[in-house]
């Protein structure tokens, strides 16, 4: 079984989403804020954005959706998530295996890349102790570690959630409003491979109309309803 995921995911934990009313951060939409031109524009108002948001994250936990989908990796053999968040959220839950499509907040790297170390290292402090870091080593800047729109997904995390997607039994959609390519790709790649799919969204998507089942529902109703289902089975 393979679940993807979107920012949906975590608005129960009470993080943002991207395309929500609640999304918008100082009246900028995070598309302009989490790409590079931004970052190169105003490293100090991208660095604020993601301060913003890893406070944010750090407030929270995972909600009851989150702990259903760590329940279903247990009760399958191969039960796999694919996120496109970068809160690990699902990892705190419990959840082993977790494909992060977009890179992960807590992590940053040097942008001179001047040492393997600081390729890529974690950096929890809430709040960052500097607006904007910089690396220890060279004094440059650092950036968050996770893909910004006009960015190219790194290649192990995709091409693993794009076999993933066509070769398995039963895929779950949650939480995404599924227009951010390529993952909003992966639920397509799934029906064409006759592979039952199902969204959890309280909005509808445009992929709402293909899937096999659409469940209008909140993530922290809808899947600890669904574990409670799939227990009946096994
Ligand atoms: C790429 C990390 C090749 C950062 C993110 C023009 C120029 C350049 C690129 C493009 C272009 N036109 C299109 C593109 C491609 C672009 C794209 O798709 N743009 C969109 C906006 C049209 N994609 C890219 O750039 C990707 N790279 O294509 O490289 C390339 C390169 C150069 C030029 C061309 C191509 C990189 C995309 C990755 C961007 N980084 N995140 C960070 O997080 O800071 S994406 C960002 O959006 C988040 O990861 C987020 O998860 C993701 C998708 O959004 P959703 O998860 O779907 O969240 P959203 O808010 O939209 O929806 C929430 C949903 O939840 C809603 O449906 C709501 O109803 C639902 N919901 C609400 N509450 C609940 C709920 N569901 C369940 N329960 C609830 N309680």
């Amino acid at each position: 079984m393979v679940c993807l995921t979107g920012a949906g995911m975590s608005a129960e934990s009470g993080i943002p989403t991207f395309r929500g009313e609640d999304g918008i951060w100082k009246n900028h939409q995070p598309e302009e804020l989490a790409t590079p031109g931004a970052f190169v524009r105003d490293p100090n108002l991208v660095w604020e954005f993601y301060n913003w948001r890893r406070e944010k994250i750090a407030k929270s936990s995972p909600n009851k959706g989150h702990k259903a989908l760590a329940e279903m990796e247990k009760l399958y053999k191969e039960f796999y998530i694919i996120t496109q968040n970068v809160d690990g959220l699902h990892q705190k839950a419990g959840s082993k295996n977790v494909i992060e499509l977009h890179g992960d907040i807590w992590y940053v790297r040097c942008t001179e890349h001047c040492t393997k170390e600081t390729s890529l290292f974690s950096l929890y402090d809430v709040p960052l102790k500097e607006l904007p870091p910089h690396c220890p080593n060279c004094g440059a800047l650092l950036r968050p570690h996770v893909i910004w729109f006009g960015e190219t997904l790194p290649e192990a995390p995709l091409e693993a959630a794009l076999e993933l997607s066509a070769n398995n039994d039963f895929f779950i959609v949650v939480g995404t409003s599924a227009m951010v390519q390529p993952a909003a790709s992966l639920p397509r790649y799934a029906l064409r491979a006759k592979v039952h799919t199902i969204e959890i969204n309280p909005e509808p998507t445009p992929i709402t109309d293909i899937v096999n089942e659409y469940v209008p529902a909140n993530a922290g109703e809808a899947l600890p309803l669904l574990l409670k289902e799939m227990k009946t089975y096994l």
